[in-house]
C-alpha cells in the first residue's frame, strides 16, 4: 500500500499574498483611519478589478452571496426563474431571500452544468428569468441560453463564483448575460478573504446596487430603498490587491497540476474528469471527477471514505441536489424523476485537492492511490461478497 500523507491533504488552500506586502497595506489603513464604507483600498481594488476583468460596471460586495442575493433584487425579478439543482446552497438560497421560485432544469453530462436544451420547456408565464452556474469553472451554453432569453424576454444572471478571469469565445465570461456574479471567498482562485462582486452592464443599475449595499442610504439623511449592509471592508480589499498580483501565477500552477491528474487518471477505469465544452475555457477554479462504480470496482462514498485512510479529503462538491432540500418536496421540478442527469452525477462527483501550493509528486502520488484503489472486475465479485 502506498504509504499515506504525513499531513492532510485538503480540497483545496487559499492563495496568500506576501505577508509583506500585505503588511505594508495594513500600514497605510492604520494611517488612513479608515476600516470601511468605500474607502481608498476598495475604490483601486474595484477599479484593479474592472480592468484586469474588462468589465462595463463591477461592483463589490462582502461576499459573493451578498452580491447575487442584491444583484437579483435590483432586477426587480418575479415569479419564476429557470435554475439548476446541481450547485452550491447559495445559489438556490438567493431565489428564496428575493420570494422567487426556483424551476429546477436538469444538467449536461457532461460539464455538469444547466442543460440548455431543456430549459425552454420548463418557461411559463410566470419565467422572469434564467440563473444559471458556469459550474466548477467550466462555462454554460452561454449562446444558446441568450438565444433563449431573448426569445422569451427573459433576464439572464450567471452565478460566476467559479470562474474568475475566464474567457469565452475570446470575450470576458460576464460579457454573456446580464449580470455574473464572483465570489472571492478564500477558497476561490482568487480571494479577498470574503468578498465578492457583480459585473454588469447597465449604467442605471450601478448607483441601485451602492445604495442596496449600503442601508438605501443616498446620503446622511435620505434613506431610498430598503437595502442591507453588503459592503467589502478595506482589509478584505487590500488583500485582494495583493492576492490580484499573484492569481495569474496560481492559474498557470493550476494549469500544470490539471495536466498530470489528465494524463494519470485518464488511464484509470471508471473515473471520468469533468470538463468544459470543447474548445471552451476553463478558470482552474476545481478538479472534478466522476467515478462509475461499474468501472472503477467501488462507488464515490466507497472511495472517498477510502482517500481519508491516505490523509486525502476531497469534497463530494455539489451533494446534496439542492432540489432535495426540504423545503422545495412539492415544487414539480424538485421531483426526482424530472432530474435523472443531476441524480445521477450527485452520487458520483468529487472534487480532487486543487491549489498551486499542491506539488508535482503530491498530485502523482494521489494518483498513484486513485491506481491502487480500483478494483478489477474480478476483484469486484469478492468485494462486493
Ligand atoms: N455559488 C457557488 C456556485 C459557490 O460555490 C459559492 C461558494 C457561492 C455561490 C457563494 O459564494 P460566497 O458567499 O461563499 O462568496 C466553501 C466556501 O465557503 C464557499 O465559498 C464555496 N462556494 C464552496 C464551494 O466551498 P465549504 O463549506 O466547503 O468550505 P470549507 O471551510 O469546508 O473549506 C474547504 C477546504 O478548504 C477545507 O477543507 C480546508 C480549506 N480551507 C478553507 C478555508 C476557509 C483552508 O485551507 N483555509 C481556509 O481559510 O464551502
Amino acid at each position: 500500500m502506498i504509504t499515506p500523507f504525513e499531513s492532510p491533504i485538503f480540497v483545496t488552500r487559499p492563495v496568500f499574498p506576501d505577508l509583506a506586502d500585505y503588511t505594508a497595506q495594513l500600514t497605510e489603513i492604520w494611517d488612513s483611519k479608515q476600516l470601511t464604507n468605500n474607502g481608498l483600498q476598495h475604490k483601486r481594488l474595484e477599479g484593479e478589478l474592472a480592468e484586469y476583468l474588462a468589465a462595463t460596471h463591477l461592483k463589490l460586495f462582502s461576499n459573493g452571496t451578498l452580491a447575487l442575493l442584491l444583484g437579483l433584487k435590483a432586477l426587480g425579478l418575479k415569479g419564476e426563474v429557470i435554475t439548476t439543482p446541481f450547485t452550491f446552497p447559495a445559489t438556490v438560497q438567493c431565489l428564496d431571500w428575493n420570494q422567487l421560485t426556483p424551476v429546477f432544469c436538469d444538467i449536461d453530462p457532461v460539464t455538469l452544468n444547466i442543460d440548455a436544451d431543456k430549459i425552454e420547456s420548463l418557461i411559463s408565464e410566470q419565467t422572469s428569468a434564467i440563473l444559471a452556474v458556469h459550474v466548477f469553472g467550466n462555462p454554460c451554453e452561454v449562446e444558446k441560453i441568450e438565444k433563449i432569453a431573448d426569445k422569451h424576454h427573459l433576464r439572464v444572471i450567471y452565478d460566476g463564483a467559479h470562474v474568475f478571469g475566464t474567457e469565452v469565445m475570446g470575450k470576458p465570461i460576464h460579457h454573456y448575460g446580464d449580470m455574473t456574479m464572483y465570489s472571492f471567498h478564500a477558497t476561490k482562485l482568487f480571494n479577498t478573504v470574503e468578498g465578492g462582486a457583480l459585473a454588469f452592464k447597465e449604467d442605471h443599475l450601478a448607483q441601485k446596487l451602492d445604495l442596496l449595499k449600503n442601508f438605501g442610504l443616498l446620503d446622511a439623511e435620505q434613506v431610498v430603498l430598503s437595502g442591507l449592509n453588503a459592503k467589502m471592508n478595506e482589509l478584505q480589499a487590500a488583500m485582494g490587491r495583493e492576492v490580484l498580483k499573484v492569481v495569474d501565477v496560481e492559474r498557470e500552477k493550476r494549469h500544470e497540476l490539471k495536466k498530470i491528474y489528465e494524463a494519470h487518471l485518464n488511464a484509470i477505469p471508471g473515473l471520468r474528469i469533468v470538463t468544459s465544452l470543447e474548445g471552451a475555457a476553463s478558470s482552474y477554479q476545481y478538479f472534478v471527477i466522476e467515478v462509475d462504480q461499474d468501472q472503477y470496482g467501488r462507488t464515490r462514498d466507497e472511495l472517498f471514505d477510502a482517500l481519508a485512510d491516505y490523509n486525502v479529503f476531497p469534497r463530494k462538491y455539489f451533494y446534496p441536489l439542492c432540489s432535495d432540500f426540504s423545503w422545495y418536496s412539492r415544487l414539480e421540478s424538485a421531483q426526482p424523476e424530472k432530474l435523472p442527469v443531476a441524480r445521477k452525477s450527485v452520487q458520483q462527483v468529487l472534487s480532487m485537492p486543487f491549489y498551486g501550493e499542491l506539488s508535482r509528486e503530491a498530485v502523482e502520488k494521489i494518483c498513484g492511490i486513485l491506481k491502487e484503489l480500483h478494483v478489477e472486475k474480478k476483484e469486484v465479485l469478492n468485494y462486493r461478497k
